[in-house]
């Protein structure tokens, strides 16, 4: 009786691996046609190969070279050609994904942590630590990392805890970075991202606004909106005070939060706007991130600096990469990653920093002189918007510095 019924459950686990088979099969199969119509103009077949001279295709427009490049190469090329397409792909929404993983065998995840050739990909209910096929390489992508955290994938599962990223699916937005060693590419951060959580506290550490102006910028730049959420607001003796300092951001239609992870007060704002979606913390050592991240969510246990200097068993949240966490009651998630301190201004030309201050610009193009520096010029319409208080003087400083920043 359990012997028939163990054959049962081993005949269908059989039957189900052949189905699994030919659904491979049929994505192959796909694939490969989709292959052959990419590559049947001669156009096409020029673009992705800057490097050789160009051929012509026959009567029937097929490249002939085709059947002696190496078959890894030709693997190779696809990959290419469908990294650079995902490096443009912004509208892509949780549907869209879980449609391309439905019409594939391999399972949908999404990247949380990316570190020396591995990375760990959250499915449903387990958490895969994964290799990606060799074959996937980011050249042409203008990036220089294949797997971002946030980065939807398709995986398939070897033995277990391991599995194997097949592709990676195309990206919505992203949040990069100069490449330190390659500067005329960009490392990508982050993919998939909605908005970042610019947090600073108003005492301990004292409120650093050039801090939060370099990350708004750097959202900006990014094309994601940047949220400034001022922490442990119960440091604070005047609200008032604390008002009249963040106008600006709020004339210019900044959202900004006051929170208190000690009283409670803000955070149920602060979980509204976390809601549903996938935020970048930014922020200094010590303004509050991880202790805000636990009073929303107390499941996500995160370090903070009351215990942060005892030694850890696992060491993993010391890393110094992206990391995400999902924020399961909020169906959001959040990244917290250092590498975001540089940002800002990596590459922005001084002359365009005025594009990021448009309280002062408005200003500027009233100077007597077109190339005023707004420094001693006689008729300076933004020293005299500072004089009698148009323009926030601690929003003017921070220009300033930065200006000069971008000018070294
Ligand atoms: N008074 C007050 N203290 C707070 C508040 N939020 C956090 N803190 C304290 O600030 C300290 C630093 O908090 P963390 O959450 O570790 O700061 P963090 O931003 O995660 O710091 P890093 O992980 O080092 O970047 C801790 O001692 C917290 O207890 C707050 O709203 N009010
Ligand atoms: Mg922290
Ligand atoms: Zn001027």
């Amino acid at each position: 009786m359990i012997q028939q019924e163990v054959n049962n459950l081993t005949k269908s686990k059989k039957q189900k691996q052949r189905l699994k088979e030919r659904q491979r099969e049929a994505w192959q199969a796909q694939k490969a046609q989709r292959k052959t119509v990419r590559h049947n103009t001669a156009a096409n077949q020029e673009k992705h190969r800057s490097d050789w001279q160009p051929l012509q295709p026959n009567e029937f427009g097929v490249v002939a070279d085709r059947r002696i490049m190496p078959r890894d190469e030709l693997e190779r090329r696809e990959q290419v050609e469908m990294l650079s397409a995902q490096a443009v792909a912004s509208d892509f929404d949780e549907a869209g994904w879980q449609q391309l993983a439905a019409d594939s065998p391999y399972a949908l995840g999404i990247v949380i942590e990316v570190s020396r050739g591995l990375c760990r990909v959250a499915l449903n209910d387990e958490i895969l630590v994964c290799d990606w096929r060799g074959a996937l390489i980011a050249e042409q992508t203008g990036y220089t990392n294949i797997v971002a955290v946030g980065d939807r994938v398709l995986v398939s599962q070897q033995e277990e805890g391991r599995g194997f990223v097949q592709e990676v699916l195309p990206r919505r937005s992203g949040l990069g970075r100069a490449d330190p060693f390659y500067g005329h590419l960009r490392q990508l951060l982050t993919a998939n991202v909605d908005q970042v959580l610019i947090v600073a506290a108003w005492r301990e550490p004292h409120l650093w606004l050039q801090m939060v102006d370099e990350y708004l910028i750097g959202a900006e730049r990014n094309n994601l909106s940047g949220i400034v959420c001022i922490n442990k607001i119960d440091l604070a003796d005047d609200m008032a005070e604390v008002d009249t300092l963040l106008r600006p951001y709020q004339t210019l239609n900044h959202r900004v939060l006051y929170t208190s992870a000690v009283t409670g007060e803000g955070i149920g704002e602060l979980t509204a706007v976390l809601r549903h979606k996938t935020t970048v913390l930014a922020g200094l050592a010590g303004v509050g991130k991880s202790t805000l991240l636990n009073t929303i969510d107390p499941d996500l246990n995160l370090r903070t600096a009351r215990i942060s200097n005892m030694p850890s068993r696992e060491g993993r949240h010391t890393t110094t990469q992206a990391v995400m966490y999902p924020l399961r009651p909020l169906n959001g998630y959040v990244i917290d990653t250092p590498g975001i301190k540089d940002m800002g201004l990596l590459g922005l030309e001084a002359d365009d920093l005025l594009d990021f201050y448009p309280d002062i610009a408005d200003f500027a193009v009233q100077c007597r002189f077109s190339d005023c520096r707004h420094d001693s010029e006689p008729g300076c319409a933004v020293q005299d918007g500072v004089a009698n208080g148009r323009i926030a003087s601690w929003r003017f400083e921070n220009y300033v510095k930065l200006y000069n920043q971008l000018g070294d």
